[in-house]
């Protein structure tokens, strides 16, 4: 194993080392709720308070019918931050148990880029459906409109529509984007998942 790791330490250096191109990265996860507006519930209460933890949103999504989500409520949003710019696609898993028939559950995904959340400017990448989470969201369109290929920060938006047997809107468990390395030594970037793990950076 240490041999196979070396190896593949060692191309990742030498493919750096050769070129590094704009959309060059590693998956990341978000890291950061920098805002949480959430929706109510169809019925006008609140969402069940387990289901109100937004940093359930953050890492790794869990994958599992347990409730390691976040639910948006209806009209509900969510704003999220990497450890790093990111680019190229943007990927988020939602939860619903056993996607039953009839429990349409969607959102709008919009990137921003600035210095805040609040202050960033905002593109509509497109919408997600429970049904098909998982399934990367190309930025290639919004980096046209944009112009620009790198982004700061992942905004969600339940837009569950209102004959959905869904009670309070979307279940965000994780997203996941392609992390754009720092400037630096060209092994760092090379090492970017490891530096970013260990290294805070904005
Ligand atoms: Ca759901
Ligand atoms: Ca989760």
């Amino acid at each position: 194993m240490r041999t196979a790791r070396y190896t593949a330490l060692t191309a990742a250096i030498a493919a750096a080392a050769v070129a590094t191109p704009a959309v060059a990265g590693v998956t990341g996860f978000a890291t950061t709720v920098e805002a949480f507006n959430q929706g109510l519930k169809k019925n006008g209460g609140a969402v069940d308070g387990d289901r109100s933890h937004a940093s359930s949103a953050l890492f790794a999504p869990q994958l599992t019918n347990n409730v390691n989500f976040v639910s948006l409520g209806m009209g509900g949003s969510i704003t999220l931050s990497f450890d790093n710019l990111f680019t190229d696609h943007v990927t988020v898993w939602e939860t619903t148990y056993n996607n039953p028939a009839g429990h349409y559950e969607t959102a709008d995904l919009w990137v921003g880029y600035g210095s805040t959340a609040e202050s960033a400017s905002w593109w509509l990448v497109g919408e997600i459906e429970n049904t098909d989470d998982g399934l990367p969201m190309s930025l290639d369109d919004v980096s046209l409109t944009a112009g620009r290929e790198t982004f700061s920060y992942v905004r969600i938006v339940d837009t569950t529509p209102g004959n959905s047997s869904s009670y309070d809107g979307f279940d965000l468990d994780g997203v996941s984007t392609n992390l754009v390395p720092s400037p630096g030594p060209v092994a760092l970037a090379a090492l970017g998942g490891f530096a970013m793990t260990t290294r805070r950076r904005r």
